[in-house]
């Protein structure tokens, strides 16, 4: 005789006989929201109350357990019941409870299983403690139960790299108890019958001691300090599972302290930022709608683009027709492409068996023709108009009728491409950034005339990619170079006016970003700025400060940073080190100039730096370039090393706010009006209190 009750929206009981199951079904990955708190812990009091089920076994409807607290209910007022609260009223039940879980049991999910007295894994499950990829640490228990459990080097290890742990090792450290194939709730039935015949052992973790190890916090905690010495609660973890070696109420009561403090950090806003802003990017009608079949696709060129991008299409289970114009050019494409794919097997991102039947999907010629069969076909061969002109024509003549041809073009106008085909509707820019394989951003650029569906099935190959499609509009540069574009000009002009290269590296090093714009520029080649300067010296403005003295001079050199051993900074062997010749040319630069160079404080060049960023994106903005401001943080963060924990320039710049942003660029204009100049969007915002973020709800 079974019966349901429905104690919240997403909690039910089914009575079956003395077991009762209670099923969390919360889609769309069943988060603890406040429905699910208090359901739960209706359920478990009401269930002891009664006293007539002698096992409770708790499961999840749909695609997976519970994924973790509800992050939507972030940075809101608490709405109690609090989840360590639940969870304890889970672990001091009477009765036995049980967790079978499924899917991915992340965070407050893991958290939840690990109150309950004994844990059955579905085959395929994943748990983890991702609460750092949120600026968070776990919050309802992990700091305190997976220690317990599996000890303090892998709770340290789960919670500071929030990885996905699989279900063997999960069973392996003591995580689950049990490993079986079936259904949620068909296993939550069978797995309480087993409690009560008693071959499924019940526990409380909180009644396990954790296993002592004071040289793995110790040696956690001094590298933390060395490595993440400005993020907040990585520290915070290791502070909360040594508390693991008190009794639960004290041990939860230093998690909680620590995850009240790490919530209430800039840290957190900026990370959650970055969740949501990675699933909204793609959440708009151009990426949803009808998409072409894409099974085979055409690379032109085999450089460190071409191949970069062939390997990414390889790894997605893509074949890849890679076309070359020279026979020892293409061989050369072919071994960077295998020696990309060694390097994924090394990284564990490719099966080592499965390396030869990926590499036997690409299809490399010199021949064009071999286009005529491609679903898809990305031109990467380098920035010049007629050649890329040449290449569509080709192209067009070519491919089979529905054949969607993109550039991966960086900057160059995607109308004027599609023009020289006789079908410009199939044409968009696909923007990879290098290492094509790695780099996550694909800024997907629509042309004047791209039809809707083969927008949508950019869209869908950045999924397939696993990567962060983000919408552009045509425009000299598009969303991230564009933008690019205009900062490293302040760059350039704070070391002309005094600041050395290395101080300018290392005030927004520490700011976050993984290297300085000098380091950066060394690494990709500081030729590749030098064209775009020549490039552009027609175009430039006769009021515009040239920026580009310093590195044209140190170009002229034939120094182009790291391939040639020499840039801003000099390569010896594995060491960077200050380049003296570089700082040579800078000092004559600025006497040519007849400019005293004077003292910049690090926070002085990380404001500046920022300022300038936050001026060009909010323009990238105002004029449709990007659709939302939330765009261009994952521009940044996916595509430019912008740290996470900032959120992006734009989810930074609300938290300095328009109004002090304003104040900034009119003092800084008083040096050049030309170049400082405070962008509409951003005085209206001033005058009217507005920020970013509420675009991003309005668009
Ligand atoms: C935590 O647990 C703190 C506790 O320790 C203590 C608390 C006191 N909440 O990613 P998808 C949405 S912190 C709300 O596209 P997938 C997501 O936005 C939490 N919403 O699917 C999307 O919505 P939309 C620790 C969430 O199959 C939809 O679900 N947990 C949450 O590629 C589908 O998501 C985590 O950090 C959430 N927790 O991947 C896990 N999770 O359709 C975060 C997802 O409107 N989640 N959504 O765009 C994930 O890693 C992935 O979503 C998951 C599924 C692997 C579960």
């Amino acid at each position: 005789m079974t019966a349901r009750r429905q104690i919240t929206d997403p909690v039910s009981i089914e009575d079956i006989g003395n077991i009762a199951l209670i099923c969390i079904d919360n889609p769309p990955v069943n988060a603890t929201g406040q429905a699910v708190r208090t359901g739960l812990q209706q359920a478990i009091e009401t269930l002891n109350a009664e006293a007539r089920a002698k096992v409770i076994a708790i499961y999840a409807a749909g695609r997976t357990f519970v994924a973790g607290a509800d992050i939507r209910e972030f940075g809101k007022p608490p709405a109690p019941p609090a989840l360590p609260d639940v969870f304890n009223v889970i672990e001091d039940s009477r009765i036995p409870v049980i967790a079978v879980m499924h899917g991915t049991a992340l965070g407050g999910g893991l958290e939840l299983g690990l109150a309950c007295h004994a844990r059955v894994g579905l085959a395929g499950l994943k748990v983890g403690l991702p609460e750092i990829n949120l600026g968070l640490l776990p919050g309802a228990g992990g700091t305190q139960r997976v220690p317990r459990l599996a000890g303090i080097p892998m709770a340290l290890d789960m919670a500071l790299s929030g990885r996905q742990v699989g279900a063997e090792e999960a069973l392996a450290k003591g995580l689950i108890d049990r490993l079986v194939n079936g259904d949620p709730r068909d296993v939550a039935l069978a797995a309480a019958q087993d409690v009560l015949a008693g071959t499924l052992p019940t526990r409380r973790t909180c009644d396990l001691a954790t296993p002592r190890d004071d040289k793995a916090l110790d040696d956690t905690a001094a590298m933390l300090v060395k490595t993440q010495a400005h993020m907040f609660s990585p520290h915070k973890i290791v502070e909360a599972v040594r508390a693991s070696y008190l009794p639960r109420e004290q041990g939860l009561a230093i998690e909680r302290q620590a995850f009240i403090d790490s919530m209430n950090t800039t840290q957190r806003s900026g990370m959650i930022h970055a969740f949501f802003g990675e699933r909204a990017v793609s959440n708009i009608p151009e990426a949803k709608g009808p998409v072409r079949a894409v099974d085979i696709v055409g690379v032109i060129g085999g450089g460190t683009m071409g191949s970069g991008i062939a390997t990414a299409c390889l790894l997605a289970g893509l074949s890849v027709r890679l076309i070359e114009v020279k026979d020892d050019a293409l061989a050369r494409g072919v071994a960077t492409i295998t020696k990309n794919l060694d390097g994924a097997v090394s990284r564990g991102k490719l099966a080592g068996d499965a390396r030869d039947a990926t590499l036997a999907r690409l299809h490399p010629s010199t021949d064009m023709g071999t286009l005529a069969d491609a679903d898809l076909v990305i031109e990467a061969v380098f920035e010049d108009m007629a050649v890329k002109k040449d290449i569509f024509g080709k192209l067009d003549a070519i491919c089979k009728p529905g054949a969607i041809l993109a550039s991966n073009t960086s900057y160059l106008d995607i109308n004027l491409i599609a023009d020289c085909t006789s079908r410009p509707g199939d044409v968009l820019g696909l923007h990879f950034f290098s290492p094509a394989h790695v780099m996550r951003l694909l800024e997907i650029v629509r042309g004047a005339a791209t039809l809707p569906d083969v927008l949508a099935t950019g869209f869908a190959l950045a999924k397939r990619l696993g990567k962060v499609g983000v919408l552009a509009q045509v425009c000299d540069g598009f969303i991230g170079n564009r933008i690019l574009a205009h900062y490293s000009r302040c760059a350039a002009y704070l070391v002309l006016d005094g600041a050395s290269p290395q101080q300018v590296d290392s005030a927004l090093e520490s700011f976050g970003f993984a290297m300085g714009p000098h380091k950066v520029g060394d690494l990709a080649g500081l030729d590749i700025g030098w064209m775009t300067r020549k490039r552009k010296a027609a175009d430039r403005d006769p009021a515009e400060r040239y920026a580009g003295d310093v590195a044209d001079r140190i170009c002229e050199q034939g120094w182009f940073g790291r391939k040639t051993g020499k840039g801003y900074y000099l390569y010896d062997g594995g060491a960077t080190l200050p380049n003296p010749d570089a700082d040579a040319i800078i000092t004559q630069v600025r006497a040519d100039h007849g400019i005293t160079p004077r003292a910049f404080t690090d926070q002085d060049i990380v404001d500046r730096y920022m300022t300038a960023m936050i001026s060009e994106a909010a323009r990238v903005v105002a004029d449709g370039t990007a659709r939302r401001p939330l765009d261009v943080d994952m521009v940044f963060l996916f595509g430019y090393g912008f740290p996470r924990h900032r959120g992006g320039p734009l989810h930074y710049a609300d938290t300095i706010g328009a109004q002090a942003l304003v104040a900034r660029i009119t003092a800084y204009a008083k040096d050049d009006p030309q170049y400082w100049q405070v962008p509409p969007i951003l005085a209206r915002m001033a005058e009217t209190g507005g920020t970013f973020a509420d675009l991003n709800k309005d668009a």
